[in-house]
């Protein structure tokens, strides 16, 4: 039998099954065993190379004589998924290599095909099955996969991963940032068995600037030219049949659509089938463009009114690990009046992309490329670009997400531009129907009003623009007045603005750290914001108190950058009913 070659087309996104949710599979999740293994002496030998019988191979004594110095069964053990920062006091500070282990029994079916897919490990991950080494992976938030068919074995099966989130000079994220490095296998871990012919990838989205034409594209893995491909929504009475071609089939439709939005998060059943293969999505369908200074959906104008959150759990710190901790701060995101949010600085779960477009929030999604990485290193750039292709590749049928960011407070350069400009054309390559942005702290000055003018405005779709008056310079009452000046004819969005509170702390407007403080600073950054004409949206700095190694005040911070509207305990602080105002009642 001869297989079609993969397309072209397909093989520039990451080789990862589309809408995991959907697919049959058996969860690894729960407690798994691990070695905490500061010098790596499960990797190298003490002449520094590489053991070939390192712990991946789970050795254990035979004989009363054998030497053996690790065993994973008599060691502690972490829950997946989970960061290992919050689940052992130990492990608080911990930056490091862990090995997780976890034995599991797995049934073999006729003819399918078996993939071993993780949705996150921070940062490194060296993956092995069965004592063989499948690959390696970089990259904290994004998911990855290994086709395992041929390593699965029926009946007991052993998979060891060596997590590593030692911060690198040359990694995205770079050495230094804002946020907590959780280690650890963050998301969940899967085995998905497909038949062997199976659906593996596809973008149905509306085509760029229209609202009645579907266009797509379905990737079949092990198919043969000529297959048929049958697109199905059943809501529209539609029913398109696509021929395969080098593995992709290829369709475009007319349709009339209730377009998806804030107000109406319509999402559709999307039937695809093949003969040996079917997949369900929930799909929505809109358009997003710009028009001098104004964000556009669905041709209409809109003010995003938003909040950056970070991907942290309320009530109990570290990272968020279910769909309910996903609710709670959407919930939140909703009280506030939002009807879009910055998933801030990463590519949060796929889990909390599928919910917030459910609730009708629109999206800016980001990758870490923050403050001051490699920009003229070239492995740099490379893993940049994978980062940002495994996040477009995974949510690149989410309507809600409108905005790819490929950057946060960058220093100005000539490396820094090439660097991005390729990367928001990388982006483009892989998605054209939505917007690109990157956050700016960038700023000069021009007849007394702030302006922007890095150049990088001249490469992203929208602007963002980071500041913190009346917090890191300037007092609040002198924020009001600030006027602000572009160079470019582009929306803006005031990416991050805010200033810290400790929740419960009272005392005078201008005393730090107390709410009253914050809420004037939000007060007077909202007064400046109203006069900024070319103002899109906001989506201030944050949601919710986070965990930052950075923030040192021991009295009032404890580890916490304390910007949140929200305290880590999920109590409100005065700030967060200021902004809320001022999103219920602006007329926008
Ligand atoms: C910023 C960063 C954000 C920080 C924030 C702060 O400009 O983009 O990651 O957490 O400032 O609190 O200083």
């Amino acid at each position: 039998m001869i297989y079609s070659m993969a397309n072209a087309q397909s093989e520039k996104y990451a080789d990862l099954l589309q809408n995991i949710g959907a697919s049959k599979k058996v969860s690894l999740n729960g407690q798994w065993e691990i070695i905490v293994d500061p010098l790596e002496n499960g990797f190298y030998s003490h002449r520094y190379t590489e053991k070939p019988n390192g712990y991946f191979k789970n050795d254990k004594m035979e004989e009363p004589s054998d030497l053996i110095e690790y065993d994973f069964d008599s060691d502690w053990q972490l829950m997946v998924p989970g960061d290992w920062n919050t689940q052992k006091e130990k492990l608080y500070y911990y930056e490091g290599t862990v090995w997780y282990k976890k034995n599991f029994d797995f049934k073999k079916g006729n003819n399918e095909v078996n993939y071993l897919y993780f949705e996150a490990i921070n940062y490194e991950a060296i993956v092995y099955l069965n004592g063989e080494k499948l690959g390696t992976h970089l990259g904290g938030y994004t998911p990855f996969q290994f086709d395992v068919t041929d390593k699965l074995k029926s009946g007991e099966n052993l998979v060891v991963v060596k997590v590593d989130n030692k911060r690198r000079r040359e990694a995205i994220p770079t050495i230094n940032t804002d946020w907590w490095n959780y280690g650890g296998i963050t998301r969940s871990v899967h085995v998905i068995s497909t038949p062997k012919t199976h659906i593996s990838d596809y973008f149905i989205q509306l085509a760029k600037g229209s609202t009645n034409t579907i266009d797509g594209w379905v990737a079949v893995k092990n198919g043969k030219d000529g297959q048929t491909v049958t697109v199905e929504i059943p809501d529209l009475k539609k029913s398109i049949k696509a021929t395969l071609k080098n593995g992709i089939a290829k369709f475009s439709f007319k349709a009339k659509l209730s377009l998806w939005s804030p107000k109406n998060p319509k999402l559709y059943d999307v039937n695809l089938n093949i003969t040996s293969d079917k997949v369900v999505d929930q799909i929505g369908f809109r358009k997003i463009e710009t028009s001098g200074s104004k964000i556009l959906l669905n041709g209409e104008e809109i003010f995003l009114k938003g909040i950056s959150i970070h991907e942290e759990a309320p009530f109990k710190t570290g990272r968020v690990v279910s769909i309910e901790e996903c609710r709670i701060l959407l919930k939140w995101a909703k009280e506030l009046g939002c009807n879009f949010i910055r998933l801030a600085h990463y590519p949060h779960s796929e889990a909390m992309v599928r919910e917030a477009e459910k609730m009708g929030f629109l999206i800016w999604s980001e990758i870490p490329v923050y403050w001051t990485v490699l920009f003229d290193n070239q492995d740099t750039y490379a893993n940049a670009a994978n980062q940002l292709t495994e996040m477009i590749s995974r949510d690149k049928n989410r309507a809600a997400v409108v905005l790819w960011s490929v950057a946060n407070e960058t220093p100005e350069g000539t490396p820094r531009l090439t660097f991005l400009t390729k990367l928001a054309s990388h982006a483009r390559g892989l998605d054209n129907t939505r917007l690109i942005t990157a956050a700016l702290d960038t700023q000069g000055f021009r007849d007394g009003a702030k302006l922007i003018e890095d150049p990088l405005g001249e490469v992203v779709d929208v602007i963002g623009i980071n500041n913190y008056c009346g917090w890191y310079s300037m007092k609040p009452e002198d924020c009001g007045g600030i006027r602000w000046a572009s160079d470019f004819n582009k929306p803006m969005i005031m990416s991050e603005v805010g200033g810290g509170a400790l929740q419960g702390l009272h005392g005078e407007i201008n005393e730090r750290w107390t709410e009253e403080y914050q809420a004037d600073v939000y007060k007077n950054n909202i007064e400046m914001m109203r006069n900024i004409d070319f103002l899109a949206g906001a989506s201030p700095w944050i949601l919710m108190d986070f965990r930052s190694a950075r923030r040192h005040l021991r009295r009032i911070q404890g580890d916490f950058n304390r910007k949140g509207l929200i305290s880590e305990q999920g109590m409100k602080k005065q700030a967060f009913f200021v902004l809320r105002d001022y999103y219920l009642n602006e007329n926008k």
